[in-house]
């Protein structure tokens, strides 16, 4: 079965939590913190495979998990991470977060991950597509979920006011939604046009491909490809199904399948010369490409087929009517029977992806304006988070030297003063009795603070203090027994209330 489209549901591991131990020996009587960090949770990562080509595996394995990281131990013992889990798909998937809005959101606050927020949002509001990876390499490899980071263990809190820190933090949890897999094919050349109108014979006779062919409508039903090959050039063909008149909206097998022609470089649009008005067909599908995305803008040929034995005279006449829908249109005649005009064409096609190829990755991207990192340079771009200057906390000395190190440090991206003071920012509401802090970077030390553990809970309200977001919430009306909630977690202002 040919599959095209799946739902899943990503669950990211947890990171482990961090250890609050101090050293014990024997002549010592008190050692100082040993507790050792808890291990990163596992990303999950999709890794384009040209061995794959169907999204029909997630079907059957409609929810993946990646594993946890460990909780860090006593004498420094960091916890294992949990393992990537690398996850096969074809080339040419495209991959969306479904984001769900819920109608009390947050405005302005940054969409938070936890399973709870999932499922509140899933009884309330309408999901809304991301794209956040495209995978059109063999190899090529993103991370689609984040494993959360591992929690620091006590040994990282030791200062000069702290000597016997009985703080650590919790792991973050992993990323958690839902995902939409679209599988785009990557051909070069996509053939569109009525049913029976010759473009499974067409792909037949110019590739190696074996589409079904045959004298009624909607033989082809899923689609073909085929390699063609013209001066020493190799040209994929995807062969789809026909287009009827409202098709978007439906009709005949529906307009979807021209996701496997969104990619190319351009359209090979066939009209069967004995239709009654080529310049009518003509109209039609291109009333259906207009529909659909930007595809009414792809470079397009247009040819007559079936010409084999036809008269020139009535051959001008269609060529006449398509021409007076589109004066511009590069109309050929060609018969696949009779391999007539057929070189001509196949030199023609090749001439405009040879010309695309300039601009043409933007066509095979799902979305021209979004850039998409692949899974070594995202590692790197997080090495921002814990571990940079910029995650610590004056007065903390927090080390993570290996902390998410990217595996080649050559690539590590400049990060703007800009993309550090937009994370270092944050915000407070007020909703019902209850003070909600949003702001990246106090909802990741948030995530990361074990509310059972009051030492924690102080560091977090110190962190808050300093980022001067205590005052905030005083000159909000904040009591000392008030409710403040950052990335779902709440607690009150002032510790025993
Ligand atoms: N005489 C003649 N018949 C052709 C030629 N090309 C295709 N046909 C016939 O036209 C009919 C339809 O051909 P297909 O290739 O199946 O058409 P299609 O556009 O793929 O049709 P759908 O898959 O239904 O959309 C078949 O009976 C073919 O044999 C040609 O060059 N000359
Ligand atoms: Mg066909």
């Amino acid at each position: 079965m040919f599959v095209d489209v799946a739902r899943v549901s990503l669950k990211a591991g947890k990171g482990g939590n961090g250890a609050v131990s101090f050293r014990r020996e024997i002549y010592i009587p008190k050692g100082g913190p040993d507790g050792g960090d808890g291990g990163k949770g596992g990303d999950i990562v999709f890794k384009a495979d040209k061995d794959t080509d169907s999204l029909i595996d997630f079907r059957f394995t409609p929810i993946i998990t990646a594993p946890d990281g460990k909780n860090g131990a006593g004498q420094r013992a960091a916890g294992r991470s949990g393992e990537d889990l690398i996850v096969k798909v074809p080339i040419g998937t495209s991959v969306y977060k479904m984001q769900v809005q819920s109608a009390g959101d947050r405005a302005g606050g940054t969409p938070t991950e936890s399973s709870d927020d999932v499922g509140e949002a899933a009884r309330s509001g309408p999901a809304e597509r991301l794209l956040i990876a495209d995978l059109i390499k063999d190899g090529q490899t993103a991370i689609i979920a984040h494993g959360g980071d591992g929690g620091f263990g006590n040994a990282h809190f030791k200062s000069s006011t702290r000597q016997a820190p009985l703080i650590a933090e919790v792991g973050e949890p992993g990323e958690e939604f839902e995902a939409e897999l679209e599988l785009k094919s990557m051909a070069d050349v996509g053939l569109v046009g009525l049913p029976n109108a010759g473009k499974s014979t067409f792909l037949s006779v110019v590739s190696n491909a074996t589409p079904e062919i045959a004298d009624y409508p909607f033989t082809t039903i899923t689609p073909n490809l085929g390699v063609a090959t013209i001066d020493d050039k190799d040209l994929l063909i995807a062969d789809i199904p026909g287009l009827i008149e409202g098709a978007a909206e439906g009709k005949g097998l529906g307009h979807d399948f021209l996701r496997h022609v969104d990619r190319t470089a351009v359209l090979l649009h066939l009209i069967d010369v004995y239709n009654d008005d080529a310049g009518e067909s003509y109209q039609t599908i291109r009333k259906e490409l207009e529909k659909y995305s930007d595809l009414k803008n792809r470079p397009e040929i247009v040819a007559l087929t079936k010409c084999e034995g036809v008269d020139e005279e009535i051959i001008k006449m269609q060529m006449a009517s398509i021409l007076s829908k589109n004066k511009d249109a590069k109309v050929f005649a060609i018969s696949s029977q009779a391999h007539q005009g057929i070189t001509e064409l196949l030199r023609e096609l090749s001439a405009v992806v040879a010309e695309m190829s300039f601009s043409r990755n933007n066509y095979r991207l799902a979305s021209p304006e979004t850039y998409i990192p692949d899974a070594t340079e995202k590692a790197a771009r997080r090495a921002d988070v814990p571990g940079s200057p910029a995650y610590d906390v004056e007065g903390e000395t927090v080390r993570s030297e290996k902390r998410h190190s990217a595996k080649n440090p050559t690539e590590i991206p400049t990060i703007s003063l800009n993309d550090n003071t937009l994370k270092n920012t944050w915000k407070v509401e007020k909703k019902d009795d209850v003070f909600i802090v949003s702001g990246e970077k106090i909802e990741k030390f948030a995530r990361r603070t074990d509310l059972d553990n009051y030492a924690s809970l102080n560091r977090l309200r110190d962190i808050m203090k300093r980022y001067g977001i205590q005052a905030e919430l005083t000159s909000q009306g904040a009591e000392p027994d008030s409710i403040i909630e950052i990335a779902g977690k709440r607690f009150t202002l002032v510790e025993d209330w």
